[in-house]
């Protein structure tokens, strides 16, 4: 009988432990997959925030480019609609305002160094607009003013002897996103 209960005491104390190390191994498994899991993350989330940082950053200077683009034509077909040359003064070449203030301007050259920063109900858009005599060489217009074909907001310096048939006209819309600009030519004609 004494052996009986010897050997009962002998068959549950293996099983303890084993019911023992089970439950550490799965303890330490997680514990590697928690590593594991941290270890990935940490690598992932800094491509992942990139990406996303250069998307917002896409998708955002889409917007203001087409938004700019928008103001720039916006200004273009309001000075389109204005005469070639100032009504009341038809024979004067100087390029600018004859003596006239935005918005009673009436010719397209009244244009000339007009510039709005901020456009009104468009913050963080600025419009500028130069205007220049232009000719048409070969298949190329080229400006006759100093400088020719500007490409900032600066109104050209532009002589007497510059004067043509012909006036470019720049609208320059910008963003801190990105520009955008417009150009035309209209003739006397
Ligand atoms: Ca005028
Ligand atoms: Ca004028």
């Amino acid at each position: 009988m004494q052996n009986y209960k010897d050997l009962e005491i002998y068959q549950f104390a293996p099983k303890a432990q084993s019911a023992k190390r089970k439950a550490q191994s799965a303890k330490a498994i997680t514990l590697i997959e928690m590593v594991a899991i941290i270890a990935v993350v940490g690598l992932a989330i800094p491509p992942l925030m990139l990406m996303w940082q250069d998307l917002s950053y896409r998708s955002a200077r889409a917007t203001a480019i087409s938004q700019a683009t928008f103001y720039a034509q916006e200004l273009m077909e309001e000075i389109k609609s204005k005469d070639f040359v100032d009504p009341d003064d038809p024979t004067n070449p100087a390029l600018g305002p004859n003596g006239e203030t935005y918005p009673n301007f009436d010719d397209v050259d009244d244009f000339n160094g007009y510039s709005e920063n901020p456009i009104s109900d468009a913050p963080g858009y600025n419009r500028c607009v130069t205007v220049d005599y232009a000719d048409l060489s070969g298949s190329t217009w080229t400006g006759n003013c100093s400088p020719p074909n500007p490409a900032d907001c600066n109104p050209p310096t532009c002589n007497p002897e510059d004067a043509t048939d012909y006036k470019r006209i720049r609208v320059l819309v910008s963003h801190r996103f990105g520009d955008s600009s417009l150009v035309t030519i209209v003739s006397g004609f």
